[in-house]
This record gives C-alpha cells, structure tokens and sequence, in this order.
C-alpha cells in the first residue's frame, strides 16, 4: 500500500495496519537542513518562493521515511498579507501585523478578488512538491479560518487575550460579519487554488477558536467555516483543527468537515467514541514529548496507537505543532514506532 492510499484509507474507512501519519511545522526550527536555509533566506522568502518552500516541505520526507503526508510550507498570515495586511515578526516572539482593522473603512480597503493572484506562488509551489514526490505520498493544504485570521488583524498581531477581537464581534457586529465574509471569500479562493493544485486533503485551522466570547463559538467562527466548506468540492476531506474546542464536536461537525483533530489535552480514545463512526479522527500526541529523550515518547505513541487501533479512520498526529527545541532523534522513534503495526498490536 502506497503512503498516498493509506492517507486516503482514513477517510473511506478500510481497515488498514496501521494509521497514516504526518506532523505540523514538521519544517520548523528544529530541523537543522531548514535552520541552514533560514541563515540565507527569512521566512517569509522562503513561503513566497516557490522553488524554496518546495525544497522545505520535502526537508522532513527526506530525513523521515515513515511520513505518508506533507503538509506544503506556508503559512495561515499569506491571506491576511494578500487582502492588503502584511505581516512580521516581533523580536521578543510572535507575529506582528503592519496594519490592523478596527472599522468598516478598514474592511473595505480588503480586496478577496486579488487573492487568487497574490497568493500563485503557493500552487507553484504544491506544484513543484508534487513533480519531486510523486503519486505515492499524500500532499496537504492548509489554511486558516477566517476567526483566527481575523484575530491577527483585529489585534495588530499575536495577542494573549483577544480583547479587541471578542469587542468587535460583541460590539460591532455589522462590520464583523463583513470583515468573516471577505476572509471567507479569500479563502475559497485559496483552497480552490490547493484543490486545483493536487491536494489530497486541506487542514483548517481555528487556533484561536477558544478566544471566541462563551456561547458565540458558532457565530463567531464554525458558520464562516461551514461557508466556506459548502463552496469547496466534496470529493476533497475537510481536516478541522479547533484547539480547545474538541467539546464542541457537534457544531464542529456541522461545518460539513470530514475529520476532526484534536489538540493534545483530551483522550482521543474517549472523544472518538462519542464521534459518528464515520468521522476521522486525527490527533494527539503532545508536542512535549519530542522535547526529550525518545523512551518516554515512544511509550506514549505505543499508549495512543493502542488505544486509537480498534476504531480505524485514524490519523497519526501531534495535538500542536512541534516545537523548536524538539529532538531529530526522538521525533525518527516516534515516526518509526507509529510505522511499525508490531507496537500498535
Ligand atoms: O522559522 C521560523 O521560526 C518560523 C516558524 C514557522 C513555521 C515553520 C511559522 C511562523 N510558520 C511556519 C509554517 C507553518 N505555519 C505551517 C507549515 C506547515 C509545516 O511546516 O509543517 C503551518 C501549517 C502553519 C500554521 C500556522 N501559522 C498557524 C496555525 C497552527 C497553529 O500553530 O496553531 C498559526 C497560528 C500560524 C501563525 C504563525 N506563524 C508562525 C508562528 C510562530 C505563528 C504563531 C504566532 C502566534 O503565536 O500568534
């Protein structure tokens, strides 16, 4: 069975082995062929040239075998920066935006009709990925949902408390709603443009979802979702990441997303089985674990794969994306541990 077919498999439900497995900010900092790159590119040149994220998407299949799935190098801020918000990074860490939306003025300026054009060097660059992989492993899109764009740009950057976000949907509605519909409409356009490319499945991701005001959690980011999901091909799975808000799985499913993932602070054996059977599961190993020596991680991804195996439709994961400080060597056991059904048993 190829890594591709296996990918698929999650989604239709055939009994497979094992599950397939991939990783987030798999390129990150802690890979040294991808900090060698940063030395004579920043990042964003890297994001935005497309022979350069290529070759950084492909730096963690090379390195690792057992990885089924890239997921392509990019970022959620390109839509943000292609509506006319650019983005840089604080010294002290974290994102900064050059601009931030605060008005129905600042809305209006946005332009969704020039996203498809700003952003071309990302199906370049799937492009390219796919040419140098081949049919056998699964590529992933990826984008962000318009609530956790929106923080970004509401606050001005990364942000801790979302104050301004939570106000303005609180507050103004009118010009909230205006400002989810032209990130929605932005971001068909960039699946669009992955689907057209060759993805075999797109992620979305709600990592602020939890910042959303109590009870508004639907209003305020999964009907923008659900939008958006409507006006893509069904053929092609919906992941959707909302960290902190695996509780919510009903209205997570009503977005029409074909998978769920889940961050690492849940069972995953106890979320599933409250889930449809016909739902995947993706998730959730703690990104902490790659921090140290592999025995103490390679017990938790036996622990995992042991208690994911009797429901199928799995996907192997971390609840987050790996840290900068996470070890080469522990990540090769983790990945080698989830390859081999010998463990999982
Ligand atoms: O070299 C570096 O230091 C850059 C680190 C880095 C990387 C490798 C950033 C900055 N973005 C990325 C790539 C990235 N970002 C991918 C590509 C896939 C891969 O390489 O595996 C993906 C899927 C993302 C998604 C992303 N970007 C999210 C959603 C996922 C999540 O982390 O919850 C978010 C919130 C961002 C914004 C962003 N970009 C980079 C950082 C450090 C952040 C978070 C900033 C913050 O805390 O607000």
């Amino acid at each position: 069975m190829t890594s591709r077919e296996r990918f698929l498999n999650a989604f239709t439900g055939t009994h497979h082995d094992r599950p397939p497995a991939w990783i987030m900010r798999q390129a990150g900092r802690y890979l040294p062929e991808y900090r060698a790159l940063k030395e004579k590119h920043d990042f964003i040149t890297l994001v935005k040239t497309p022979e350069l994220a290529a070759e950084v998407t492909l730096q963690p299949l090379l390195r690792y075998s057992q990885l089924d799935a890239a997921i392509i190098f990019s970022d959620i801020l390109i839509i943000p920066e292609a509506l006319g918000v650019p983005y840089a990074f604080r010294e002290e860490g974290g994102i900064k935006m050059l601009g931030s939306i605060r008005s129905q003025r600042d809305i209006d300026r946005l332009e969704p009709a020039a996203v498809r054009e700003r952003t071309r060097y990302l199906p370049q660059a799937l492009r390219l990925v796919r040419a140098s992989i081949g049919p056998d492993k699964a590529l992933l899109g990826f984008g962000g949902s318009p609530w956790t764009l929106a923080t970004y740009m509401i606050e001005g950057g990364s942000s801790r408390e979302f104050l301004h976000s939570r106000n303005f949907f609180l507050t103004e509605r009118k010009a909230f709603d205006s400002l989810m519909s032209r990130l929605s409409e932005a971001l068909v356009e960039l699946f669009l443009s992955q689907i057209e490319a060759g993805v075999e499945a797109i992620q979305i991701f709600d990592s602020w979802a939890a910042a959303a005001p109590e009870g508004c959690y639907w209003e305020c980011s999964l009907k923008w979702i659900q939008s958006i999901i409507s006006q893509l091909p069904p053929s092609i799975p919906i992941i959707l990441f909302a960290k902190g808000m695996t509780s919510h799985f009903p209205d997570l499913l009503r977005t029409g997303a074909r998978a769920l993932a889940a961050d690492h602070s849940i069972n995953l054996a106890e979320w599933r089985k409250q889930l449809p059977a016909e739902v995947t599961v993706q998730g959730n190993l703690d990104p902490a674990y790659m921090t140290r020596d592999p025995g103490i991680a390679v017990q938790a991804t036996r622990e995992l794969l042991r208690a994911m195996h009797p429901f199928g439709r799995y996907i192997f994961n971390l609840g987050h994306g790996i840290t900068p400080d996470a070890q080469v060597e522990t990540v090769q056991a983790v990945l080698e541990t989830v390859a081999n059904p010998m463990f999982s048993a």
